[in-house]
């Protein structure tokens, strides 16, 4: 193990000495290790992006209150995160370079990249849908803002043309079809906001990063575990937590997938999805937000398209790359997924509102 790990570890409350620590998961935004002890106990240990998350003491007393909140409706121990402190009781420890975090590593569950079966797919429906469900009586009030205009896709799209103004590196001139395709779209960026701003769609406490490999199954019976990755719990649309989860899971590629010919809106997938999340959100979405649905899902995939597209031209300064151009590679993919969903935009409002 690293020294650092090891140096880092011996901070916090562990039932047993730590043995090793491997890199960990496909998460764009932290660093992630897998910790095992001695006696089999297994940890995950995070290094938090503080460049993302400046406020590691405001992110973790929204997460500690998330997990408790859902801790005291369902006591199975593997339906929430367990955090672990420090020797002397605080959620966090800074040294070692940075910020860092350990949970307990849900036992016996697996996180998945790409659905294996239809199955997997509705199961994490289930997850989230239940997430959603169990979180509609948590006072939002006591929720920090871990960052500022989330889902604004506006105001992304403000934030992708002031990148492109600058153009630091010179990059545009390789990504002249991306770009193209994202102004074209820009008309349209305002639908759900608009809609939050006109009173139809109610604001509530989401998750705002729901794609499939934030959220744990069973590693026997494949059933929902554990919605994880709460960095981003804040007040926001259920539409758009509804829509990320379509992004990443409906697709019949993973999200870098180089060969643009493979990369397919899968509407199986999508009424699939559409059914276990709002049967588990147990009849609280408005007839408008189930309208809306669609929506959400084109506007995280372009949001998300022009968020990856606007860190190419900054130099990747956001989310981790493995290889150049991965963000012009990633926004290629979210694009070719929302010309396929404007084409379905009328069956996929037809299919949400039969459920
Ligand atoms: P990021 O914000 O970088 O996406 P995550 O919190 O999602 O980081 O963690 C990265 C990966 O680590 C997850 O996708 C999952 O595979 C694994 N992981 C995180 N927390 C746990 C946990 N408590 N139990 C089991 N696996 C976990
Ligand atoms: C990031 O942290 P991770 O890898 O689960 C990002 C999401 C993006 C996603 C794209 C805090 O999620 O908003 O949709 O990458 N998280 C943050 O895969 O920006
Ligand atoms: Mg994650």
């Amino acid at each position: 193990m690293e020294q650092i790990h090891r140096s880092v570890l011996s901070n916090f409350a562990l039932v047993s000495k730590p043995l090793t620590s491997e890199r960990y998961g496909s998460g764009h935004i932290n660093q992630t290790f897998l910790v095992k002890c001695e006696n089999g106990a297994c940890y995950i240990l995070q290094k938090i992006n503080q460049r993302i998350f400046t406020r590691p003491d405001l992110l973790m007393h929204n997460i500690c209150a998330v997990c408790d909140h859902i801790a005291s409706r369902d006591p199975d121990p593997r339906s929430h995160m367990t955090v672990v402190s420090t020797a002397d009781g605080s959620p966090l420890y800074f040294g070692g370079e940075g910020c860092w975090r350990v949970y307990e590593f849900v036992k016996d569950s697996i996180c998945l990249d790409k659905a294996e079966s239809a199955e997997d797919f509705y199961q994490s429906a289930c997850g989230f849908g239940n997430f959603q469900r169990m979180l509609s009586d948590f006072d939002a009030s006591i929720l920090y803002e871990t960052i500022k205009d989330f889902h604004n896709t506006p105001k992304r799209y403000e934030n992708f043309i002031k990148a492109l103004e600058k153009d630091p590196l010179g990059r545009a001139k390789n990504a002249k079809e991306e770009i193209a395709f994202a102004l074209s779209r820009q008309k349209y960026a305002s639908v759900c906001t608009d809609a939050y701003k006109a009173g139809k769609l109610p604001l509530r406490v989401t998750h705002n990063d729901t794609k499939l490999n934030n959220v744990l199954l069973d590693k026997t019976t494949r059933k929902a575990l554990c919605v994880i990755d709460l960095d981003t719990v804040m007040p926001g649309l259920s539409v758009n937590d509804f829509g990320d989860s379509i992004r990443f899971g409906a697709s019949s590629a993973v999200e870098d997938e180089p060969d643009l010919r493979k990369v397919r809106f899968v509407p199986k997938l999508y009424s699939t999805y559409a059914k276990g999340f709002i049967s588990s959100c147990g009849g609280s979405l408005t007839q408008d937000e189930l309208r809306m649905l669609p929506w959400g899902a084109i506007l995280m995939t372009l949001e998300c398209g022009v968020r990856f597209l606007a860190d190419y031209i900054e130099g990747d300064v956001y989310f981790h790359i493995s290889k150049p151009e991965h963000n012009l590679l990633r926004a290629r993919t979210q694009f070719k997924l929302v010309r396929d969903m404007e084409e379905k935009l009328n069956w996929m409002t037809e299919t949400a509102l039969s459920f």
